[in-house]
């Protein structure tokens, strides 16, 4: 039999929570799919349909970063339970692997060309380690492993990822790819040196991607208690002086003593360890951060779904029983006020394009303003440093110092404006979704109440849902300064004598200055007009969708009572009897929701 690996109870018990709630809200859209297609409302349907299958696939994307062998597969390890990682003393990991929970463990390898191939976990190394896979050319793209264990099983995917700074670049590279989708960041330092200068700069790129970071001192089973508090201090106050947050944590661990405590299911050995305080704090973070969110946007889609469900059993049902000349007026009513409703909705989307396009100019203007001082002031403060130069400086040093100054100058130039640039555009982003969210929800609450009381259905209060803003479906991905380019020294011949070498190799950095500050600043302003448009793009067919559901549930009760008031009174009778059970049902899974809530 396929063996279990464990997490922690404690740790293990917030995301449990998470993933049982979010079964009984699979479960209601299952019921309320029946309904719905029971009412043949298909779009409703349809909307269940891909709500439960995305619902069913949100998870938490665990990212365990760092410098190269700082510990990082073994950590992964001790959280799985499992030594499933190839673990070493060489630079190992080359290819981003992502865990996930499967009955059955074993690897999956995607590879660059689209193929998939399943490989037993024990040659895993062939594909995922720089020596059996060196400078990837075996192409792998990334490899997925199922693994049969409980942290995975509610909702998890950790992810392992090449260390970066190794002395294969190209391993850095595809850490830094990865880091957008990243929930929450593990970053792994050492003891021994306690933290580096490469790993701080590391963690101040990175820093802005993550929602969340995780301070990771490892390997404190190799010094003895006061070594390790000493080592726990440097490396905290450095961390504070780099990050500027004079509160953040590090957890100070072992993870190989993790590992050992827990397949040898050794209580004492992992409290030691110093894993379970790491676990239980990302584990809440998980589960009470983004799993909140992902519940109560579920939760406030169905309430919508429900209240269209109500409105659409009323209005067949009004028609179905009314005479004939009464409700022909109150069809005609709606049928218009639908059409009324449809206008609105293009009128909003041009609505939120003036209000982006506005957002894009301000900051392109912004950003135009900021490159201009740029070229009035950088060139001039590069020649005053290569003047500072000492002229018997090395050409090595030299070029090196130029190229530093460069990628600091235009850093500091665009830094901040792309940092603010990321937090105003989200803010602005999000009062234009909250903006037309709630035009659209009140005017599609609006015609449900009026069709509700001219059909004479009776609709409680709480049968609105409050705004529901889904948050993820418009967020701004948020844009960065790029690396600079080199100086290419070669053009320059070397045996040109040094004070002229060094002239052409100023004029050349002048060059250089110049063409970062416009390549900078174009890629930023595509990068603000893309993202921006994306958003908006989403946005638009969130809100858009939300009314069209309601409308065209309407829709589908105008055409069913009107199919069957020609019915004899027979079978009118017995639908009315159907519609009577719908409608039951319906309060049944509404009931269930409110319970939800508590
Ligand atoms: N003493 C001690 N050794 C550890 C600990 N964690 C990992 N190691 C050792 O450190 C070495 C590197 O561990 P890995 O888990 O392969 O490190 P990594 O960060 O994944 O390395 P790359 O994939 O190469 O970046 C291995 O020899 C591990 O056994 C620990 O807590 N204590
Ligand atoms: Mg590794």
């Amino acid at each position: 039999m396929e063996r279990e690996f464990g997490t922690t109870k404690a740790a293990d018990r917030s995301l449990r929570e998470f993933s049982s709630r979010k079964a009984f809200m699979l479960h209601c859209m299952s019921d309320l799919q029946a309904i719905a297609n029971d009412l043949n409302c298909d779009a409703n349907v349809d909307f269940l349909r891909s709500m439960k299958s995305k619902l069913s696939e949100e998870g938490f994307n665990i990212v365990v970063l760092g410098g190269f062998k700082r510990g990082k597969s073994t950590l992964i390890n001790a959280m799985v339970g499992s030594g499933i990682l190839p673990t070493g003393v060489v630079p190992l990991t080359s290819v981003i692997t992502k865990l996930r929970y499967g009955t059955k463990t074993e690897a999956e390898i995607a590879f660059n060309d689209g193929k998939r191939m399943i490989v037993d976990v024990t040659s895993l190394n062939q594909y995922v380690t720089e020596k059996g896979n060196p400078g990837n050319t075996k192409n792998v793209a990334e490899v997925d492993l199922h693994v049969n264990s409980s942290l995975l099983g509610n909702g998890a995917v950790i992810v392992d990822t090449p260390g970066v700074g190794s002395s294969y670049e190209r391993n850095t590279l595809v850490t830094y790819d990865f880091l957008a989708q990243v929930d929450a960041a593990l970053f792994v330092f050492g003891v021994d040196p306690p933290i580096s200068q490469m790993e701080l700069e590391f963690l101040d790129d990175i820093k802005g991607n993550s929602n969340v970071m995780f301070l990771i001192q490892n390997k404190i089973d190799m010094l003895d208690k006061r070594e390790s508090e000493e080592a726990l201090n440097f490396s905290r106050s450095v961390l504070i002086e780099s990050l500027k947050d004079p509160d953040l944590r590090v957890f100070p661990i072992s993870a190989k003593l993790a590992l050992e405590a827990k397949e040898d299911g050794d209580d004492e050995k992992l409290i030691r360890s110093g894993y379970i305080e790491l676990e239980k704090e990302v584990m809440n973070f998980l589960a009470t951060g983004k799993g909140e969110i992902i519940l109560a946007s579920a939760r406030k889609r169905l309430l919508k779904v429900v209240s269209d469900l109500f409105a659409e059993v009323g209005i067949e049902r009004g028609i179905l029983c009314k005479p004939v000349v009464e409700t022909n007026e109150k069809i005609d009513w709606l049928q218009r006020e639908i059409q009324a409703a449809r206008r609105r909705l293009d009128e909003m989307d041009s609505l939120v394009d003036s209000r982006v396009s506005r957002i894009i100019n301000q900051f392109t203007q912004r950003l135009e303003e900021i490159k201009n001082s740029a070229r009035l002031t950088l060139v001039p403060s590069l020649d005053a440093f290569l003047q500072s130069m000492p002229e018997t400086s090395g050409r090595r040093e030299y070029l090196e110092a130029i190229q530093k100054f460069i990628a600091e100058a235009i850093k500091n130039n665009y830094g901040p404006f792309v940092k603010s640039a990321n937090e105003e555009i989200s803010k602005g982003l999000r009062l234009v979704a909250i903006d037309s969210s709630t035009e659209t929800d009140r005017s599609s609450e609006n015609l449900m109440k009026r069709a509700a009381d001219v059909f004479g259905v009776t609709m409680r209060p709480t049968d609105f849902p409050e705004i529901v803003l889904d948050e993820s479906r418009f967020y701004f991905d948020h844009i960065s300064v790029l690396k600079c380019e080199s100086i290419v020294p070669a053009e320059l011949p070397l045996i040109l004598p040094n004070r002229l070498y060094r002239r052409n190799l100023a004029r050349k950095a002048r060059q250089v200055m110049m063409d970062e500050i416009e390549k900078h600043a174009g890629r930023i302003r595509y990068d603000i007009d893309y993202r921006l448009s994306e958003s908006s793009r989403r946005l638009k067919s969130e809100v858009r969708s939300r009314m069209l559901l309601s409308v065209e549930s309407m829709e589908t009760a105008l055409r069913m009572g009107m199919e069957s008031r020609s019915l004899d009174s027979r079978i009118k009778d017995s639908q009315l009897k159907d519609l009577g059970n719908i409608e039951g049902r319906l309060k049944a899974v509404s009931i269930k929701l409110a319970d939800a809530q508590r």
